[in-house]
């Protein structure tokens, strides 16, 4: 999960080096705050020692509106029985230093929630009764919380809808305002994804952005790298969040880095999961 955990971190990936780092994400966070005091919400805290949460007393299941201030991507995880933080951390660290197995393991007994970078909100779908995790590959520490019985709540509208499909490729919109909400669905039943909106010179093509990624990097950044971007956390297959976001109109490409274990660990932008969008 190297590459991964580089762009969960800001430090990115190849040929987004030094760029990924500014993004340009307008904080949602007084009316956001406000919102959690009525509905099922909660907010959460990504510090570099200790991820906190505020909010979660009484939080019922279901979809659940959340708020990430902090350092770091907060991932919503739910693990499967007899597997637990311990057991991701640890997998997630050896995937990091290219163990597939572990890679796998990670994979297989974890349903990836979302989450929203700093700044972020949006809502989740936790999908029954139980305990949850919130992750961050920008924290040492970890934070646990249960939801009760379901509770009912309406779809919030969208502006747009970004896909993950199996191949894996990119299906939604192509046109998305340049402030909303849109919808993030896995409908790949192979593998999880998240989604990187990076903002790119007009009339740039995926194929300018894959022979940057394969390039690694090296040197200044390209020409038509542009300063606007966002990250959502992880999504399991079938899995679906909302994410709120104000980012500057143009052209954007879509990316995900989730480390595909089929390919040897290989992130999924560089297997040409990119599409090309429009904020306007
Ligand atoms: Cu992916």
């Amino acid at each position: 999960m190297r590459l991964l955990k580089a762009v969960r971190g800001g430090i990115a990936v190849a040929c987004t080096t030094s760029l990924v780092a500014a993004p340009l994400l307008v904080p949602l966070a007084a009316s956001a705050v406000r919102a959690e005091a009525a509905a099922n919400s909660m907010t959460i805290t990504v510090a570099k020692r200790a991820i906190t949460i505020r909010g979660a007393q009484g939080l019922r299941a279901g979809r659940v509106k959340i708020h990430v201030k902090g350092k770091g991507t907060a991932e919503i995880l739910m693990f499967d029985p007899g597997y637990d933080h311990a057991d991701f951390a640890k997998d997630a660290a050896a995937a990091d230093k290219g163990d597939v197995k572990a890679l796998r393991r990670a994979i297989a007994n974890t349903e990836f929630l979302g989450g929203f970078q700093p700044g972020g909100s949006g809502t989740v779908v936790l999908p029954k009764a139980g305990d949850y995790t919130v992750f961050s590959f920008a924290s040492r520490g970890h934070a646990d919380f249960s939801a009760g019985a379901v509770k009912r709540a309406r779809t919030p509208n969208v502006d747009g809808k970004i896909i993950g499909r199996t191949g894996p490729k990119w299906g939604g919109s192509n046109l998305l305002p340049a402030k909303g909400t849109f919808l993030f669905k896995n409908a790949d039943r192979t593998t999880p994804h998240f989604v990187i909106l990076q903002q790119v010179a007009e009339g740039t093509t995926t194929d300018q952005v894959l022979e940057a990624l394969r390039s690694g990097g090296q040197g200044p950044p390209p020409p038509w790298f542009l300063p606007g971007s966002l990250e959502t956390a992880t999504l399991s297959s079938g899995r679906k969040m909302t994410v709120n976001y104000d980012l500057p109109p143009g052209q954007y490409v879509i990316m995900c880095f989730f480390p595909d274990p089929r390919m040897n660990g290989m992130p999924h932008a560089l297997m040409g999961m990119l599409k090309m969008i429009h904020l306007s």
